[in-house]
């Protein structure tokens, strides 16, 4: 996992994949909506393009589990796009979940990472993430590259819809070529991940929390650690915590916080404060040089800064190798876990 996660390309395969969105550029300019439908890991990716589409190119979006959306019966018409997101383009489920839409007039638009795959056959359109190949069943480099091909279309679409301003633009892609390099520092956190894994290795539950666009990574988080470690984790929005798993919390329980620097991270400190309060275990991931957070939590990570649009980018790596470290001091399997299949084709 580790060398596939070095070996992530972000910037590698950004010509192809804009070609990919250029051809279909007008058809999203003029979209009424977008649905995402995926599964798994996949399906977070879209849960932070819902985050980057309505904010940058003001399109509504809504994030559908395609295995649930195959058995609906969705209002769908030719002004709609679905799009489609698939590491391996062969998951039964997504694929159900095209046809279906297809059938009601929708224009779909695939993210697979293999080439000719049965997902990218049944779209109209789309754009490989060319990752390369996924050599765990978890998606890990699948879910980074995924998360930059939807945040280009939104750059793209919301700069033709005039709803992103030059100037911010501009700062955007600015900052997007320096993610590879952050990825490589985040990277660097290796040996401190190793440490706090030690630590919890043996729990039995684990809590993560995010607010906005480190939402959709609290959910990877707890994602990857249950496929790889089987250990039960749940990700949650943070100001959803005092709506129930507050409950939960007490001095047995880790609570992994993504608490970036970004319009909501006042709000993050007052959720840290709340978990504190009843005695929890925080490990904060953080922006290099906080020092609020860092005086709460019982143990800090901290990332490179970046736009809060780029923070998914940077703020998975520490989850993904946190979950691999815990689920190779338990003796897990983290390329084949049990019950888990590369491509769930049924
Ligand atoms: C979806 C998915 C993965 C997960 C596991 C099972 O796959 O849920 O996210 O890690 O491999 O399948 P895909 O449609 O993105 O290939």
């Amino acid at each position: 996992i580790l060398d596939s996660m070095r070996g992530r390309m972000i910037a590698e395969s950004n010509h192809l994949m804009m070609s990919g969105i250029r051809e279909f550029e007008n058809k999203f300019v003029n979209a009424n909506r977008i649905i995402i439908v995926a599964c798994g890991t996949s399906w977070h990716a879209g849960l932070v393009a819902e985050y980057l589409i309505e904010d940058l190119a003001r399109i509504p979006v809504e994030v559908e589990y395609a295995s649930e959306f195959r058995y609906r019966n969705p209002i769908l018409n030719e002004k709609d796009i679905v799009i489609a997101i698939s590491q391996s383009g062969e998951t039964a489920d997504t694929l159900a979940a095209i046809e279906l839409a297809k059938s009601k007039g929708a224009t779909i638009f695939g993210i697979c990472n293999v080439v000719g795959s049965s997902i990218a056959r049944a779209t109209d359109a789309g754009a490989y993430t060319h990752a390369g190949p996924e050599i765990g069943v978890a998606s890990t480099k699948a879910f980074t590259a995924q998360v930059t091909v939807l945040t280009l279309i939104a750059m793209i679409i919301g700069s033709k819809r005039g709803t992103l301003e030059t100037t911010k633009l501009h700062e955007l892609m600015v900052e997007l070529e320096t993610i590879p390099s952050k990825v490589e520092e985040a990277l660097q956190l290796n040996d401190q991940i190793i440490k706090i894994a030690e630590q919890y290795k043996d729990v039995a539950n684990c809590i993560y929390l995010g607010r906005g666009y480190n939402f959709p990574v609290a959910l990877e988080g707890a994602l990857k650690l249950k496929e790889i470690s089987y250990i039960h984790a749940e990700g949650y929005p943070a100001a959803e915590m005092k709506h129930g798993p507050i409950a939960l919390i007490d001095e047995q329980m880790p609570v992994v916080v993504i608490a970036t620097k970004d319009s909501s991270y006042e709000k993050v400190v007052s959720n840290v404060q709340e978990v504190k309060a009843r005695k929890g275990k925080v490990i904060a991931i953080v922006t290099e040089g906080d020092t609020t957070i860092p005086a709460m939590a019982d143990h800090v990570i901290e990332i490179p800064e970046t736009s809060e649009h780029l923070m998914p980018l940077l703020s998975v790596i520490p989850l993904q190798l946190l979950s691999y470290h815990i689920a190779v001091m338990r003796g897990c399997n983290v390329d084949q876990p049990r019950n888990l299949a590369k491509s769930v084709t049924v």
